[in-house]
């Protein structure tokens, strides 16, 4: 992790604000907000065969107990024969690169953190129907040490994007969630007990594939349980201040070779930077969502691309 004497002053440039005030009222009031279509079928497509090339390369390693270096880290862990979870995946395929450093999303996450973000997980899901499916309900912040408001809005220290890299309809799987309780410090057990009895306070991710489930990790959180016979691939980042520690369970992003390779740009983004200059910067509900045109094509293509904090309207009164 840098600290403060190391000088690395520039930033990746990410829209700000990323939401329209209704994407980010729907976050407020809900602790979560659908984009719709963030990535184009291709792109999704492209990811989807990302994982599935991860995802043989680590059945062969487990099945030879021959190490594959082109999975740099990567872990797949056997749920059930109908559940893999893919861990440590940020190395693992250069098309996971253009969706961990994709500015859209890092922007996302910033505004809801109000600050800048580090990353510090990502990951990935693939299952199918089965008989044992269960939602798994959790939440990965407390609300009292992770949360706080500015400028009336909520915000989070630990945010996640979702992306679905196959369509999601009622019955494929989708993440469910029960919207309010990232504001609500009601322990998990006892609001599982409710819900239990109250399946119609659930809401979940339905939506074409390549689109992001953006929420704050206060939030009580599950997978859906599949009830079609699709397959669900869905890819995960996790974001939280850049004072936080990475927590992957392979720290393989963390390389200092790895940090060395990247652009001044994105190596905070990665490294995170162990000191209380976490960058804030609040919104007001009315700001418009600001169009950072090039954000969505891949990292390769934008590395000529910085971001100067001392230029930014910083507020530092919190
Ligand atoms: O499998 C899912 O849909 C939920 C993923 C999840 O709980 C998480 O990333 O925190």
């Amino acid at each position: 992790m840098y600290t403060m004497f190391d000088d690395v002053q520039t930033r990746l440039k990410t829209p700000f604000p990323a939401l329209s005030p209704a994407q980010r009222l729907h976050f407020d009031m809900h602790g979560y907000v659908i984009i719709e279509n963030v990535f184009s079928d291709t792109e999704a497509d492209e990811m989807r065969d990302a994982l599935i090339e991860v995802r043989e390369r680590a059945r062969r390693e487990r099945d030879t107990g021959i190490p594959d270096p082109a999975l740099n880290g990567a872990k797949v862990e056997w749920y059930s024969e109908a559940h893999e979870r893919l861990l440590g995946l940020g190395r693992a395929h250069e098309r996971i690169l253009d969706f961990i450093f994709n500015p859209y999303l890092v922007g996302m996450a910033e505004e809801v953190i109000g600050g800048a973000a580090r990353i510090n997980e990502t990951n990935g899901h693939i299952n199918r129907k089965c008989d044992w499916g269960r939602t798994g309900w959790h939440r990965g912040a407390d609300i009292q040490v992770a949360t706080y408001t500015k400028r009336n809005l909520f915000h989070c220290n630990f945010v996640k994007t979702l992306v679905n890299l196959t369509d999601f309809g009622p019955d494929d799987g989708g993440t469910v969630c029960i919207p309010g309780t990232h504001k609500i410090d009601i322990p998990s057990q006892q609001l599982r007990e409710i819900v239990e009895h109250h399946p119609e306070m659930i809401h979940q991710f339905v939506a074409p594939k390549g689109s992001v489930f953006l929420f704050a990790e206060t939030l009580l959180h599950g997978t859906g349980v599949i009830k079609s016979d699709t397959e669900r691939f869905l890819l995960i980042n996790g974001f939280s201040t850049r004072m936080m520690p990475h927590w992957d369970d392979t720290q393989t992003l963390m390389d200092p070779d790895f940090l060395e390779t990247l652009p001044e740009h994105l190596k905070l983004l990665v490294s995170g930077y162990a000191h209380w200059t976490r960058g804030q910067r609040y919104r007001n509900i009315a700001d418009p969502a600001e169009v950072c045109e090039p954000a969505l094509i891949p990292w390769r293509e934008t590395q000529a691309m910085t971001y100067n904090p001392r230029c930014v309207d910083v507020d530092v009164d919190c």
